[in-house]
């Protein structure tokens, strides 16, 4: 199964059977303090740097996400929407909890966006699908509902499959939603990685559909976040996972890895290049 996105100049095709294709988290306010004042102040330059330096790392597709204390995500959003449209040629990932800011980027949006995203809630399927429908956008449907994040491989394949079959019944292609399982961290909760694991096999296996993960929760509390987020992303490929959402830089030596491991690289053509370019880089530092 394909989801195609595009922006002006680039398609984008996010393949079940890989490689792994790339969506940069970093354009996000969560945690970032220096990229908080940034978005309250409505100064964007910081925005463009990290678009920039996302696609020079090996970014596919961008999450755009403006939540931050005090920001007006509905007015802020589509002009960061457009600042990167116009510093990078990747399609991008419309990341909002509010449905008007979601409008109002999709309408500056040129090309197919990802939408981030729809829940199995009812009042999230009724506001979200019928904007993917308008805007021929692909969507990201996460597996929760009224009663939060269930702890139990069942309900979120069932959640899953509820949000698949909704978008269908409205007209939406199944390849057009891409599921997310949601990972929370291990040092909250020992079965945490294990849920999210066999929910993507399940999901994987019985929708068969593109699978996304925000890779970083999983380790989040504990020290030496990135090896912890490594072998999560190698797991989580290796299971059906095909377009994480993750710090491009630090993580994807350790993707294109799991791909030439799953048989994704031919001639590991891929994996060489992405070490050529480490060592060009290291030169000239
Ligand atoms: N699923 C979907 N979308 C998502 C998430 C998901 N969008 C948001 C988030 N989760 C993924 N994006 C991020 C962005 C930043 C961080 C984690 C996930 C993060 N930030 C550091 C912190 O909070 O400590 C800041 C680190 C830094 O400065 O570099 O960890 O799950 N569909």
């Amino acid at each position: 199964m394909e989801t195609k996105l595009t922006s002006a100049k680039k398609q984008v095709v996010i393949k079940t059977e890989g490689p792994t294709v790339l969506i940069g988290e970093r354009i996000n306010p969560t945690g970032k303090k220096k990229l908080s004042r940034a978005l309250q102040k409505g100064d964007l330059e910081l925005v463009r740097r990290e678009a920039i330096d996302q696609v020079m790392a090996g970014a596919d597709v961008l999450d755009v996400n403006v939540g931050a204390l005090g920001v007006d995500e509905e007015v802020l959003l589509p002009e960061v929407v457009k600042v990167v449209m116009d510093a990078v040629d990747v399609p991008l990932c419309l990341d909002s909890t509010n449905p008007a800011a979601l409008e109002k980027a999709l309408k500056v949006y040129q090309g197919k966006p990802l939408v981030n995203s729809v829940t199995g809630q009812e009042g999230s399927l009724d506001r979200i699908l019928p904007l993917v429908k308008k805007h021929r956008a692909a969507v990201i449907g996460l597996t929760m509902d009224d009663e939060g994040i269930p702890d139990d491989v069942d309900k979120r394949v069932a959640i899953a499959h509820k949000i698949v079959k909704r978008a269908e019944k409205m007209g939406i292609p199944r390849e057009d939603v891409i599921i997310d399982c949601l990972t929370l961290s291990v040092g909250a909760n020992e079965r945490a990685g294990m849920v999210v694991i066999e929910s993507i096999r399940r999901v994987k296996e019985e929708l068969g559909v593109n699978l996304t993960i925000g890779a970083s929760n999983i380790s989040f509390g504990l020290p030496d976040r990135s090896i912890i987020n490594n072998a999560f992303i190698s797991v989580a490929i290796c299971m059906g996972v095909t377009c994480p959402i993750v710090d491009v830089a630090k993580v994807r030596p350790a993707v294109l890895a799991t791909d030439l491991l799953l048989g994704r690289d031919r001639y590991a053509i891929r994996y060489i290049k992405a070490y050529q370019q480490r060592q060009k880089r290291e030169k000239m530092k």
